[in-house]
């Protein structure tokens, strides 16, 4: 079938909570996707890094098609021979004490606010039913009706309410409206270290290092959610540490699988997961075997492909190569390692033609914000690809 009917066909059948680029694509490879048209492109979205080990890694793939043909579900109510050496492995790589397992990103948000409230009640002995959570302005956490309940994107709320009570926004960036909007009732801040559906937006040198201490003075779990930034997207395993610091949960999701299956978790001290008793909490697939060996293979490439490294490396010369466009559209370029953002300039307009365009050269990526093209490419392009990349952008920018 051919682009516009596999177009119609979705048009026609699916549900329109997307607005994609029409591309349809058939196959992937390393940093490159194909078309059913057989027309190949650079992706430089990698599934909103989801994909940061590339397309089909080939060990990722093995890993998971020699344990489908072996075990794939038992369900939580056995165990399972690869659950206890992912746990091992992926709180040793993120110095975690403890690891709880999810499928979806916005399932491990859930989590962790459900863990976190009952910390605070069983230990900071918030009074029943008055749990608070802080979240930034402009973030991100996932569809939920909970999470959307404390979005600031009246489109990602309109006509989903009534929401969740229980949390409160301040102004991202600002750790003096974090201190101010603290109570004894506040168990968690809930925080982004990288605005990234938000448009990129990386805090003011110095904020994550302060909301650690105010959250240390007032007894207050620092949670960083790390789905899209973790896992070297930013160039370090996690975007903490660029502030050397470390939240009390961190939530994974996105790449934990190199892009193969949905697989998310929440890693924290002991204090935060050990308030789960047996049957506060499960999911059907969460841990499953095929997951956790997909995971397991997924960080282990990471890591003998020195994958994160490289991303900090290459991020720092695309930013200079983008910035040294001087492109009359572009007001900011900015971003951490291979997490990318570019801001096009009031006048300009939408970044949406821009992308349309650099779709038409043969590199994909999605705007963002009106007004933000995103670039986050594979962990694994290559600098000759990456300046291939360039010089696609740089006839679209200037
Ligand atoms: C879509 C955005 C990116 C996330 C952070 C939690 C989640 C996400 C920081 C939830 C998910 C995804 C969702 C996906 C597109 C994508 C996205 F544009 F929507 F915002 F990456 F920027 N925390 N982000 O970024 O994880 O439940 O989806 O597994 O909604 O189309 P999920």
């Amino acid at each position: 079938m051919n682009t516009q009917s596999l177009i119609e066909l979705e048009n026609r059948y699916g549900a329109h909570n997307y607005k994609p680029l029409d591309v349809v694509l058939t196959k992937g490879e390393g940093v490159w996707v194909y078309d059913v048209e057989g027309k190949r492109y650079l992706d430089c979205l990698s599934a909103y890094s989801a994909v940061n080990q590339g397309h089909c890694h080939p060990r990722i793939l093995k890993a998971m098609t020699d344990q489908a043909a072996k075990l794939t579900l038992t369900s939580r109510a056995f165990r399972n021979d690869q659950l206890g050496p992912f746990y091992k492995e992926i709180c040793a790589l993120t110095n975690s004490h403890k690891v709880l397992p999810m499928n979806s990103g916005a399932e491990a948000v859930e989590t962790v606010i459900k863990a976190v409230r009952k910390w605070g009640y069983a230990h900071k002995k918030v009074e029943p039913e008055k749990a608070e959570i802080i979240v930034c302005s402009n973030n991100f956490h996932g569809r939920t009706i909970t999470i959307v309940g404390f979005s600031t994107d009246e489109q990602y709320k309109e006509g989903f309410g009534p929401f969740t009570p229980g949390f409160k926004v301040v102004e991202f960036g600002n750790a003096e409206a974090l201190e101010n909007a603290i109570t004894q009732n506040t168990v968690g801040f809930l925080v982004e270290p990288i605005q990234g559906e938000g448009g990129v937006i990386v805090p003011p040198e110095g904020y994550l290092k302060r909301c650690r201490e105010i959250c240390d003075q007032h007894e207050v779990m620092l949670i960083f959610d790390e789905i899209q930034t973790g896992l070297g997207r930013t160039g370090k395993l996690f975007a903490e540490e660029h502030d050397g610091i470390e939240a009390d949960a961190t939530l994974v999701g996105k790449a934990l699988s190199g892009g193969f299956y949905p697989i998310s978790a929440v890693l924290s001290n002991d204090d935060i997961l050990n308030v789960f008793m047996p049957g506060d909490h499960g999911s059907t697939f969460g841990g499953n075997p095929l997951a956790c060996a997909v995971a397991r293979e997924a960080l282990k490439v990471l890591q003998d492909e020195n994958l994160i490294q490289h991303a900090e490396t290459l991020g720092n010369y695309f930013m200079d190569q983008l910035r040294a466009f001087n492109s009359p559209y572009v007001k900011e370029v900015r971003g951490k390692g291979l997490l990318v953002g570019v801001e096009l300039t009031p006048e300009t307009g939408p970044a949406r033609p821009f992308c349309e365009k650099l779709m038409k050269a043969g590199l994909l990526c999605k705007e963002t914000h009106e007004t933000v093209i995103r670039f986050a490419p594979p962990l694994v392009i290559t600098k000759e690809q990456l300046d291939w990349a360039l010089g696609e952008i740089e006839k679209v920018l200037t």
